[in-house]
């Protein structure tokens, strides 16, 4: 499967964080905190299934924020220190302050300490092995989003996840990588019937990306739409259904029922539907990210995870404590607001641009 591995015509976003002077100072980082770059939209010739370079420079301009943490973080490792207890207590506040979370925090330290208690030590060195360690861990979950070829009707993919996670869009982008990268013809149904403007909005990624729509009025039924949408779609002889769906958590027994109703409706026309059910996070929600799997995981089964707003965001280290906690397939990662910009996860790119570890 190609799609997400192309290359990029995108600036290198680490040049655009240096600073005159080349290093990288706290200023220059919160700097960073701005508007989602403009990228330059590739068209589909420079699909190359190979080289990633582009998209792995706009990963570590928006991970800076987070490896800064850690780098940061390990200054006093900067001369070669012995790794007695001190030491690895301060290891462990700077992967917690980045977010991977204390459980996660305390595991790689644990495995750190195995190997090196002791010994001398030096920021680098501190670096390159746990950055071994988050790509050891990544590794199980770094999945891809599989579209199966079905000959009795759409392969369908519910998308859910709470208000302003990048549902939306990330069905705008999937939808686009489809068509454009596999050939396949694409449906989106409208299943954020509760929030005003949201059918609109789909409405008009679908005409982006030139996938067929299907939706009704603010208000209408969520399951109808989803029910009516499969129909429409088996008639049509589309090959993948994308279902959209609202994310008001403040409701949470509103949004259950209607999730489950969702699926309930859709089994009424094939007992497999849906294929995946798919949950987006917002990386910048940090820790709040593990009570979403957990709560959305108690509505419905949630088969893979797409974490978006990595562009820029502080708290990449979450992603790590996802894995180790959930270990649910990551289908792909959302580095800005644009058609282009969902890629693949691939866990030793992710490990060591959060870790600061550059390929050289
Ligand atoms: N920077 C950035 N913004 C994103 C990304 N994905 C979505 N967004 C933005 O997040 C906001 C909410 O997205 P939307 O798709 O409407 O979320 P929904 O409520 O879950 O459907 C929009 O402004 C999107 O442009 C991403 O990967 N990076
Ligand atoms: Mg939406």
């Amino acid at each position: 499967m190609i799609w997400f591995k192309k290359k990029s015509k995108d600036t290198d976003n680490k040049e655009e964080i240096a600073s005159d002077d080349g290093v990288i100072s706290a200023e220059d980082i919160e700097a960073v905190d701005v508007e989602p770059k403009e990228v330059v939209q590739d068209d589909a010739a420079d699909v190359d299934g190979g080289a990633s370079q582009g998209w792995l420079s706009r990963l570590t301009g928006g991970l800076a924020k987070s490896t800064f943490k850690i780098t940061q973080g390990l200054g006093d490792f900067v001369t070669k220190r012995k790794l007695d207890d001190d030491a690895l207590e301060e290891l462990e506040d700077v992967l917690i302050a980045a977010d991977l979370g204390p459980h996660t925090a305390a595991a790689l330290i644990e495995e750190f300490a195995r190997e090196r208690f002791g010994k001398d030590v030096d920021d680098q060195e501190i670096k390159e092995a746990l950055a071994l360690q988050v790509e050891a861990l990544l590794e199980p979950v770094a999945g891809r989003l599989q579209i199966e070829a079905l000959d009795n009707g759409p392969y369908v993919v519910l998308v859910c996840g709470v208000n302003g996670a990048g549902k939306t869009t990330t069905i705008g982008k999937i939808a686009e990588r489809l068509m454009r990268d596999e050939g396949k013809s694409v449906m989106v149904a409208a299943g954020d019937t509760f929030r005003a403007a949201a059918v609109e909005q789909l409405r008009a990624w679908a005409d982006r990306s030139g996938a067929q729509f299907y939706g009704k009025d603010t208000g209408a039924d969520a399951a109808a739409v989803a029910y009516e949408a499969y129909q429409v779609a088996v008639d049509a002889g589309v090959d993948v259904l994308l279902i959209d769906t609202a994310g008001r958590l403040q409701n949470k027994t509103n949004l259950m029922d209607e999730l489950q109703k969702i699926v309930r409706v859709l089994r009424k026309s094939n007992e497999d539907l849906p294929h995946q059910s798919v949950l987006v996070l917002d990386a910048t929600t940090g820790q709040n990210a593990f009570s979403q799997v957990q709560t959305f995981g108690e509505m419905i089964d949630i088969d893979g995870l797409i974490v978006t707003k990595l562009d820029g965001s502080a708290k990449g280290g979450v992603l790590v404590g996802l894995a180790e906690r959930f270990e649910k397939p990551v289908y792909a990662i959302g580095v800005g607001e644009k058609i282009d910009d969902l890629r693949a996860f691939d866990a030793r790119d992710y490990a060591r641009a959060l870790m600061g570890v550059s390929d050289s």
